[in-house]
């Protein structure tokens, strides 16, 4: 390597580094451990002006005319912003979840990890309890999107009308309304005798739940089962990273390859309402 060709590489080594500290200093994300700099370079929407950034993607997708693609953007559901994937194919929804099985990134974490968030925004993760809270307690009432995939990549959807999470005070309890959708309703319904509507959240380091022992902390395959709004534990669960589980939908005999829960708006629009797949399934 010649002299120039060194200090070439140098000074495009110092122009990225500048960049991506300029980036990260001035956006200041909360959830900044979700984002590595490469996902910083690539924000889509990095707001120069200083005033507050969108309450979540649905006003990122609405702002846009409906013709924002999906990836990572910045929303500010309450005082900090953070950065979150937004699924605009489907109309604006942001996702508090993903997973996929057998996923590298481990979801049998602590309080702490499931309050703030972990994961990868261009990946797997969890947004966090403390900015699900955010995002739901909201005068507009939210609805939670569960969309699952299975090995054939067949899509179901249910969807949960109104959703809130509580406050930590409350131990980010889970409050769901009317279901709707061609997955089952594993929420609402105690067909498998757990009712997961109205828990506490639970993890391996904090036992909220309903059972003797802590549900977080149980095993299949040495997988533990991770944080969850538990019973006494569970008829869904989509942390467990060997097996997502949905009921008859996504489990060990019927496995599911990923998972999402999304939310948005529930007065948001009645043009994007539930997508075809799930009238499909129903026919
Ligand atoms: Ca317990």
């Amino acid at each position: 390597m010649n002299l120039k060709h060194s200090v070439g590489c140098i000074l495009l080594l110092f122009v990225q580094c500048r960049l991506q500290t300029r980036a990260e200093e001035v956006l200041e994300l909360a959830n900044s451990h979700m984002l590595s700099p490469g996902d910083y370079m690539k924000l889509i929407n990095i707001n120069t002006k200083g005033t507050k950034y969108p309450r979540d993607c649905s006003e990122i997708f609405k702002w846009s005319e409906q013709s924002s693609k999906d990836g990572i953007y910045i929303i500010q559901p309450a005082k900090e912003p953070i950065g979150v994937f937004c699924d605009m194919q489907d109309g604006g929804w942001t996702v508090i979840q993903h997973i996929t099985a057998n996923s590298s990134v481990d979801f049998d974490r602590t309080w702490q990890d499931y309050k703030y968030g972990f994961g990868s925004l261009n990946d797997n993760y969890w947004l966090g309890n403390e900015y699900m809270h955010q995002l739901t307690n909201s005068p507009r009432p939210y609805i939670l999107r569960v969309k699952l995939v299975d090995l054939n990549a067949e899509i179901k959807l249910g969807e949960y009308e109104p959703f809130l999470i509580e406050d930590e005070a409350s131990q980010y309890r889970i409050r769901l309304g009317l279901y709707k959708g061609s997955a089952a309703d594993a929420l609402t319904q105690d067909t498998e005798a757990y009712l997961h509507d109205n828990q506490k959240f639970t993890t391996k380091d904090k036992d909220n739940d309903n059972y003797f022992q802590n549900c977080a902390k149980l095993e299949h395959n040495g997988i533990p089962g991770g944080g969850w709004w538990y019973d006494a534990c569970a008829g869904a669960n989509l942390n467990r990273r060997n097996v997502i589980y949905w009921q008859k939908d996504c489990n060990k005999e019927q496995m599911c390859k990923y998972a999402w829960m999304m939310v948005r708006p529930a007065d948001y629009s009645q043009d994007h309402s539930m997508a075809c797949p799930a009238q499909k399934n129903e026919l």
